[in-house]
């Protein structure tokens, strides 16, 4: 891989979480040839010491007028090539917390040496320097950002370069076969003929191949981002309760007073390994009432933008008109699932009466978000609705980048089909050969321009 654009700036930012009150330790990262220069210039070392590479020094930041200590400090310097960006980098280990660590950064930037770092330029550096692959990076990033293990666990596949050695496999093939018509284009007649129906066998392979990448780069994605389940139901039906219930937490404010919630309510959690954002709603009725009118459409909105619904009704009034007309505006590609609530209500010494089976008919888990009982069931056929096995056995995930490039080396392939049905010359057949290997390789940043490659790790946060 290479670039023509180097990088000249040294560059610092503050790459720990910093919080008041949180963690030991916060590392200010510095990089670039003015490094070690700026290390020993901000921190005064005990005895004086020489800086010397892989060696932990210790030290004290002081203040410019040299009167205060700012800060006890481990500083560490990695000569170049021998450090994660490949360049010259110091590492200043201060204190934890909020102060401390930014007047030390201060000190760094106050030395004209440097200049604040911007998002992802450290890892990008590290990219640009040959010291890890564009896939890798962009892997490490979804490591640091994943909020399940399972997203966690596609992460590190990515980090063990699972990604970067399928697309390179892809490639050598379609690379074989592009030599076989390149070949054909000047030498045709010096070359035992072209198997085309072999040839298009073994492009409509890598095709498929890159079209279930895509199908699973999708469901990493509810993995990665979390699906929005919006639970939805007339007034006073147990949306509330039912939030309360699943989330383990007294979230939502629950009375007996139709109307009680007004603005959605949303709350993250972990389910089966599926991280889940749940949304609490204004229950939907013909309200004079303005502020509830403006609750209800809001409760519309977020009924139209979720991934799954949760349709819940009252199990003591059984399935109404007003339910079905709800269940009508939930959109079609939309997943649901109908609640029946409160059942611990119906009456227990005749659970089997014609009248309680007609109020339960409709309901796919009935369900107490008093008593929890049914809670299993209804998890468990969220979970399903989530796509959650799917999830569970997924091994590789292409981030959204990747997955839009692949997507469009699939199409890319069709074209060659096309090409191919209508008998055109083989130099017709290797123009959109030669444009899905550059697609391919964009995935894995072998042949990317400067403007994609600072888009991409403009994403990054400061730091990394
Ligand atoms: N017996 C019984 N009562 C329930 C159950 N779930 C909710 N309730 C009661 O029903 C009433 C309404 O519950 P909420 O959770 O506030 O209902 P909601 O759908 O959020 O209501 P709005 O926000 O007004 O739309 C409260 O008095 C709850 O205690 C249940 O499973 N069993
Ligand atoms: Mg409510």
């Amino acid at each position: 891989m290479s670039y023509s654009f180097p990088t000249e700036d040294t560059i610092a930012a503050i790459c720990t979480a910093i919080a008041a009150g949180q963690g030991g330790v916060a590392i200010i990262r510095i990089s670039g040839s003015k490094a070690k220069e700026i290390g020993e210039s901000v921190v005064t070392t005990s005895k004086n010491k020489t800086w010397e590479s892989h060696q932990i020094m210790h030290g004290f930041v002081l203040s410019k007028d040299k009167a205060e200590r700012i800060d006890e400090v481990l500083a560490f310097l990695m000569a170049a090539p021998k450090s994660f960006t490949g360049e010259d980098v110091v590492e200043i280990h201060c204190h934890g917390g909020l102060i401390a660590v930014q007047r030390v950064l201060e000190m760094v930037l106050a030395t004209n040496q440097a200049r604040r770092a911007l998002p992802g330029e450290f890892t990008q550096r590290a990219v640009l320097n040959g010291k890890i692959d564009l896939v890798k990076a962009e892997s490490i990033n979804e490591l640091i950002t994943a909020r399940s293990h399972k997203a966690a666990q596609l992460a590190m596949t990515g980090i063990d370069g699972g990604i970067q050695r399928k697309i390179d496999m892809f490639r050598e093939r379609l690379l074989d076969q592009l030599s076989e018509l390149e070949a054909r284009v000047d030498f045709e007649d010096e070359l035992p003929p072209l198997d085309g129906e072999k040839l298009l066998e073994e492009i409509n392979d890598v095709q498929k191949s890159l079209i279930q990448l895509v199908n699973d780069a999708n469901q990493r994605s509810i993995i990665h981002h979390g699906i929005n389940i919006a639970i939805i139901g007339r007034p006073n039906v147990g949306k509330s309760s039912l939030l309360n219930r699943i989330s383990k937490k007294e979230r939502a404010i629950i009375t007996n007073l139709p109307g009680t919630t007004r603005d959605p309510l949303e709350t993250e959690m972990i389910l089966k390994g599926v991280p889940i954002k749940l949304i609490d709603t204004a229950g939907i009725r013909d309200s004079d009432d303005e502020v509830e009118q403006l609750g209800i459409e809001k409760s519309h909105n977020e009924m139209i933008k979720a991934d799954v619904v949760i349709l819940i009704y009252d199990l003591t009034f059984g399935w109404t008109q007003k339910d079905e007309e709800l269940l009508i505006m939930i959109p079609k590609q939309t997943s649901k699932l109908i609640v029946g609530n409160k059942c611990d209500c119906l009456d227990k010494a005749h659970k089997q009466s014609e009248k309680n089976l007609q109020k339960k008919k409709i309901a796919e888990v009935i369900f107490s978000a008093k008593s929890g009982e049914g809670e299993e069931k209804l998890i468990e056929e969220l979970l399903e609705r989530c796509g959650a096995s799917e999830i569970q056995s997924l091994e590789l995930g292409l981030n959204e980048r990747q997955k839009d490039l692949a997507n469009l080396a699939a199409s890319s392939l069709e074209d060659v089909k096309k090409v191919a049905k209508q008998n055109l010359p083989w130099d017709f057949w290797t123009i959109d050969l030669r444009h899905t290997i550059k697609l391919l390789n964009e995935i894995t940043g072998d042949e990317i321009s400067e403007n994609i490659l600072n888009r991409i790790f403009s994403r990054f946060c400061i730091g990394k």
